[in-house]
């Protein structure tokens, strides 16, 4: 009942726009965007979605991507270049199959390419691939991150320097099957009055190749502080964590996943809690939503995907770019991706 009020309130204080934007790319698909600005240009890791023949599934297993491209612009209003591929499945030792959305970090003047794959047992786990260029070509390490699971890894800079890794998804993403803090092939989610599950988060390692800690719970709670719960889908995480920072506040977005918003809520610390506060982007044309957010020269954009190139097929996706505007509450305005 009171999580009803909070949902109306937030939609009515919130100010929505409608922004129609022109896929990025057109030669390839593309999806699930990690933007940065790495020496004054924006470098965007996305997913490489192709068709494999593979059905659709409540797994996604039609998600069967199998290398990355990385893409850069000198303005978001100005040209996309590709830079070809920068890490084939082949060439990652310990990966079979589905590589999903990847993000990266610059640090000791090395690029990081972090990326979820699933292993020879059919267990997503999270990688890391080096390069002294964004663009890679990137190395992959020969075995996972230790500790890791799951998928969409996104990391984030704090401005004192730590880098923190956001990281999980429910179904497909097999956060379930993690619940007792070991691989459970037959595991759930909890029921609809229970906590839902979260995203989780740990500290990178000083060589950004390790987890500093054993991943934490990235917990959302409601305006009077109880966890959102797993019956609560409009507002739940389900996958596609981001987490960036605007006048000192840490503002952590995902996906809903079968609701196909991207939410937001905020908190105080990288490590959360975080309250929840409203939608950033009401659902696109495809089952998955997933952005990213990056601020360019004093102006913060939100890059997502959507599937208006393939009319629709779900799993063949390209990428958009359009402006995302904090108001001077700190709230976001919610974007319609199309016209009403
Ligand atoms: O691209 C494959 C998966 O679809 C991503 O990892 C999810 O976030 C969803 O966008």
């Amino acid at each position: 009942e009171s999580q009803q009020a909070d949902t109306t309130t937030q939609a009515e204080a919130t100010p929505t726009r409608t922004f129609l934007s022109k896929p990025l790319v057109r030669d390839v698909y593309t999806a699930d965007p990690s933007a940065h600005v790495f020496n004054g240009k924006i470098y965007i890791y996305p997913s490489h979605d192709i068709e494999s023949g593979i059905p659709q599934d409540d797994e996604g297993s039609h998600f069967d991507m199998k290398d990355y491209h990385v893409f850069s612009m000198d303005s978001p209003e100005g040209n996309i270049t590709d830079h070809g591929v920068a890490l084939d499945i082949k060439d990652v030792p310990w990966a079979k199959r589905q590589l999903w959305a990847p993000d990266a970090a610059f640090q000791n003047g090395k690029y990081y390419l972090y990326f979820p794959a699933k292993d020879k047992d059919n267990v997503f786990r999270i990688g890391v691939a080096t390069s002294s260029s964004p663009t890679g070509p990137f190395k992959a390490e020969a075995a996972p991150i230790k500790g890791s699971f799951s998928i969409d890894p996104a990391v984030f800079k704090d401005t004192d320097g730590k880098f923190y890794m956001y990281f999980g998804g429910i179904w497909g993403g097999q956060l379930q099957r993690w619940r007792t803090g070991k691989y459970d092939s037959t595991g759930t989610e909890p029921t609809a009055e229970q906590p839902a599950l979260t995203a989780k988060v740990a500290r990178l390692s000083q060589d950004m190749l390790q987890f500093a800690e054993q991943p934490k719970n990235v917990q959302i709670v409601d305006s009077t502080g109880k966890p959102l719960l797993a019956g609560d889908n409009n507002r739940r995480f389900f996958e596609a964590a981001w987490l960036h920072k605007y006048n000192g506040k840490y503002y952590f977005s995902y996906s809903t996943g079968d609701t196909h918003f991207i939410a937001y809520a905020t908190g105080d610390s990288p490590y959360g809690p975080f309250t929840y506060k409203g939608v950033i982007l009401n659902p696109v044309l495809g089952w998955t939503n997933h952005h990213s957010i990056v601020e360019v020269n004093g102006k913060w954009y939100l890059f997502y995907h959507d599937t208006e190139l393939s009319g629709g097929q779900t799993h063949l996706r390209n990428i958009k770019v359009t402006p995302l505007t904090h108001q001077p509450d700190g709230t976001i305005e919610t974007i319609n991706p199309y016209e009403e």
